[in-house]
């Protein structure tokens, strides 16, 4: 019983204190930090999971009961019946019924993620194997996302999650990202966000997102790519847009992706 007890209050805990990554005990969704992700978590609270319980304890009591009832001891002569008119229509309608419940909302959350309102923020993402490339076109930066090997990682760093070079964005802000790949199939997944899009070579990608907290938020490459494919996290961090700023002023001299002429680095550096 202790044990139980202790399960569940370090459940509870973890989930409280690192709710943007995966947790031991982890059940369900991580916690949702933007528009999108609330709506699919509603979605999926509200409507599938009372449809899921409803459905599988109806057949539950179904099966039961035809097992007590229709036992052979209680049915030496079994019927001979092969169809049922009324119950094959029932049993076609209330599904079809079932799914158009659960496809009206379902669609209305894809379209409402489809339509990109005016960025704030651009980044490009290029899936490589196996890591992640970077671009802020609008600020002429580009720099490589490397996993941190178990060795190098800090007390405060989450195993196969941190990376040497987060992506940093501003809170309450609407990024767009642009999605491709290099080489194989990839794709960025950000479970905090609601936001998965494939990563494919030679096409562009895109989805947004817009983060409500401060914070910093993993995902991984969620289409298999290959044999390091566990090993291409996504940190994305989210910072006020002071901090932001400042960050931009470092990163445009650390990770310039052309060369800057003299007066632009001064003013970078300032
Ligand atoms: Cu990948």
């Amino acid at each position: 019983m202790k044990k139980i007890l202790f399960i569940f209050s370090s459940f509870l805990i973890t989930t409280l204190a690192f709710a943007n990554q995966p947790t031991d005990w982890q059940f369900g969704f991580q916690k949702a930090a933007s528009e999108s992700m609330r709506d699919i978590v509603s979605f999926h609270n509200n409507l599938l999971l009372p449809i899921i319980i409803a459905i599988s304890v109806f057949v539950l009591f179904l099966m039961l009961y035809a097992c007590v009832r229709f036992r052979a001891s209680a049915n030496p002569n079994p019927s001979k019946r092969t169809h049922n008119v009324t119950v094959e229509v029932l049993w076609t309608l209330i599904p079809c019924l079932i799914l158009i419940v659960m496809a009206v909302p379902s669609f209305k959350i894809l379209y409402k993620q489809d339509s990109i309102p005016k960025a704030d923020l651009t980044i490009k993402a290029i899936g490589y194997q196996w890591y992640w490339g970077y671009e802020y076109p609008d600020e002429n930066l580009i720099f490589d996302s490397y996993m941190i090997e178990e060795k190098d990682l800090k007390p405060d760093q989450p195993r196969l999650l941190a990376v040497d070079n987060e992506v940093v964005v501003p809170v309450g802000k609407v990024i767009k990202v642009l999605i491709t790949a290099n080489d194989v199939l990839h794709a960025w997944a950000l479970p905090s966000f609601g936001v998965k899009r494939d990563a494919v070579p030679g096409r562009i990608n895109e989805t947004w997102f817009k983060a409500e907290k401060v914070g910093t938020y993993y995902g991984q490459c969620s289409e298999l790519c290959g044999i390091k494919h566990a090993f291409m996290p996504i940190a994305v961090k989210v910072v006020s847009e002071e901090k932001y700023q400042e960050w931009l002023s470092e990163a445009r001299v650390k990770f310039a992706k052309e060369e800057i002429k003299n007066d632009k680095l001064k003013l970078a550096s300032k």
